[in-house]
């Protein structure tokens, strides 16, 4: 049974025990159901408490289900049911009340709450729209204005604002099911349902603005604004066939490539920072971090541990340099409170966790030590010997390389089991995406800590063994070496970057490589040539020797105007490029769009063979949180496994 009822006096509370966030399976709706009918024909009882164990009221349908149709009862079944119900039921939220189970509690005739509770309707999060009544009930119970932002736009209400807009009856300071067996003790009928409230239609004015606001929020995706006209449908044509219409959009949205994807995502990214081996590996306790380096990688990564509450010590060669790295910090916490994320005090009390060190010495007490100086091998091993000397042999030390073998890094190092590689991405205070890269010495201990922190850091971990450019820069490289080639063939830079925007990036990869630099591929094609490798001249190579380094030369594959980022066509670099340009016939849009996905796939494919990473999953992971592929599409790995089962 995942239903408990207890009696209190003449009231029954019912508890959803489904651990872990109480989702609304079919067999859940099935005993509510039943219970509806016996609770509403016993005597003894006067109202009903409906309530969810642990440490939350209920966290929605049973996402899980969603690949198969519909079982009755289904939860529209289950809540019309509750709101014919002749006795009163009061929904007892605590902890979060999201999706169905929000719909759940408005299908309930009162709501009370404990403090600090959260509600909210994040199906667009998923693809859908809310499919149990949300998008009419709640405009109904709290007025279009502050409904529309929560179903359309993934706005939580906390228990406060919940009761200001009337959501809620009561906030229970005390004891949440003694206050509510309490509140519903003095309860004699129930209420009209909340779609049988009135909700006048606010004009074209206000429809026009909110579809505006939605879409802009939306970036793309397709769930907001089918939300919002759901919403709409019901003002016009009443609950009913608001009801009507809002199941329909959910069950045919359910089916969509795109809720598939956002699905997808949606486990990958809760399962990503629990591997299943390393379940039982108790993390070691990180109080205090070093951050080697004050340059753009280091000073982020600085940040995302203050972020996360983890006092930091910034380490540079000289004072100046240490300096700037503060200066560097310090706009970072002020920035985050201009744009209203934190507030001043806050950016205050970030800067004063972090304190500085001229050299390696101040570092001796961390718990962890992170080095992101220059990407030079030599560079990085003398940092590490002298880690190695000065910090306790506990204290695990991390390398954020992105390109250097951390096995070559760590040579000198002794007791290498403390050794890792945490590859954070620019700006590493922003970027999600965390590359956990265990040395074959690592131990299990280290590993599960580097978890642990990416958690504590709100990232998404994925783990990469060691080749060059661990999983997102070597395929990075396949793509670089792929669009090379379509340009060598006759296909436009332009319209590469055209079709990738198009099919859901925000920017084309000639646009991200004049945003990121031209000379750091160049470098590395270099090295590679250096270490007798055969990389053969690509139109890049030209850019760059023409002193053509991207946006901050004014101009790489585009031209830019000073102080503006937005990329113009060049006949420079067209001219530049002329000689290594082929006649052929340009790929259409889509053939372009399915080679590069189909070269990623094929990458990933190598790279799960070589055993380099340890799922699909994870290598879709990589490619949505570490280089702007469109949630909406899954990944490529998801995406092309779809099309070969199509
Ligand atoms: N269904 C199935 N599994 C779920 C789930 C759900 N709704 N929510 C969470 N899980 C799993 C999750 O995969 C993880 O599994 C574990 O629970 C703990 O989750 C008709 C159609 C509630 C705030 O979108 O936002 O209702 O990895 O790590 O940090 O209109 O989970 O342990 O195996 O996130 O404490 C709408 C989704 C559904 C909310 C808890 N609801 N969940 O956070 O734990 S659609 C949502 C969350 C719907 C109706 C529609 C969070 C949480 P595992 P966790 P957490």
């Amino acid at each position: 049974m995942t239903i408990t009822l207890d009696r209190h006096g003449s009231v029954a509370v019912l508890t959803i025990d489904n651990p872990p966030v109480n989702a609304l399976k079919t067999s859940v709706r099935a005993q509510l159901y039943q219970l509806v009918e016996v609770l509403d024909a016993d005597p003894e009882i006067s109202a009903v408490v409906l309530r969810g164990a642990g440490k939350l009221f209920v966290g929605g349908a049973d996402i899980g289900e969603f690949d198969r149709p519909p079982e009755t009862p289904t939860l529209p079944d289950l809540i019309l049911r509750v709101e014919a119900a002749v006795k009163p039921w009061v929904a007892a939220i605590h902890g979060h009340a999201l999706g169905g189970g929000l719909e759940m509690a408005l299908g309930c005739h009162y709501r009370v709450a404990a403090l600090g509770a959260v509600m909210g309707l994040p199906e667009v999060n998923l693809g859908i729209i809310p499919g149990a009544g949300g998008t009419q009930r709640l405009p109904r119970l709290i007025g279009l204005e502050a409904a529309i932002p929560v179903i359309a736009e993934r706005v939580m209400l906390d228990s406060d604002r919940a009761l200001q807009l009337g959501l809620v009856d009561r906030i229970i300071e005390g004891p949440l099911t003694e206050g509510a067996v309490a509140f519903a003790a003095r309860l004699s009928q129930t209420r009209p349902p909340a779609g049988t409230r009135p909700l006048s239609d606010p004009g074209p004015a206000f429809w026009e603005a909110a579809s505006a606001r939605v879409a802009k929020a939306a970036k793309g995706q397709s769930a907001p604004l089918a939300a919002l006209h759901a919403v709409r449908h019901g003002v016009d044509h009443g609950c009913e066939a608001g009801l009507r219409q809002e199941r329909e959009t959910f069950l045919a949205l359910k089916t969509t490539q795109e809720s598939a994807a956002l699905r997808y995502l949606f486990f990958a990214e809760r399962a990503a920072p629990r591997p299943a081996d390393l379940r039982d590996v108790t993390p070691r306790p990180i109080a205090l971090v070093g951050v080697v380096g004050g340059g753009t990688m280091g000073s982020g990564i600085a940040a995302a541990f203050r972020n996360a509450g983890v006092p930091v010590i910034l380490s540079e060669r000289e004072a100046p340099a240490l300096e700037r790295g503060l200066a560097t910090l310090r706009g970072l916490f002020y920035a985050a409170a201009r744009r209203g994320h934190i507030s001043e005090a806050e950016a205050a009390a970030r800067m004063a966790g972090v304190t500085g060190c001229v050299g390696l010495e101040g570092l001796s007490s961390c718990d962890l030590v992170v080095e992101a100086v220059f990407e030079d091998l030599n560079v990085k091993r003398k940092v590490f010997a002298d880690l190695g000397r000065l910090c306790r042999a506990d204290a695990v030390l991390a390398t954020n390389t992105s390109y250097i073998d951390p096995r070559q890094i760590a040579l000198n190092l002794p007791a290498p089991e403390r050794f890792i590689g945490l590859h954070f991405f620019s700006p590493a205070h922003v970027m999600k995406l965390l590359e956990v890269v265990p040395h074959p010495a690592t131990s299990s201990e280290v590993l599960a800590t580097a978890f642990q922190l990416a958690r504590q850091m709100g990232k998404v971990p994925v783990r990469s063994d060691i080749c060059e450019g661990f999983i997102g820069n070597r395929m990075l490289k396949r793509t670089r070496v792929e669009t090379e080639a379509l340009v060598r063939a006759g296909t436009p830079f332009a319209a590469i970057d055209a079709a990738l925007r198009r099919f859901g990036f925000a920017m084309g990869p000639f646009e991200m490589q004049d945003m990121a630099g031209l000379d750091i591929a160049y470098m590395n094609r270099e090295a590679a040539r250096a270490r007798g490798e055969s990389v053969p001249e690509g139109p890049l190579d030209l850019l760059v020797r023409a002193g053509r380094k991207g946006i901050k030369t004014g101009g790489g594959w585009y031209d830019y105007a000073q102080g503006d980022r937005t990329p113009q066509p060049s006949e420079a670099a067209a001219a530049i490029i002329a000689p290594l340009v082929g006649a052929g016939a340009p790929l259409a849009e889509d053939q372009i769009v399915d080679r590069l996905i189909g070269a990623l796939a094929d990458e990933g494919r190598a790279i799960l063979a070589e055993g380099i990473a340890s799922s699909a999953t994870d290598i879709d992971l990589v490619q949505i949180h570490g280089y702007g592929f469109p949630r909406t599409k899954g990944g490529p790995m998801f995406l092309t496994d779809r099309k070969a089962k199509a």
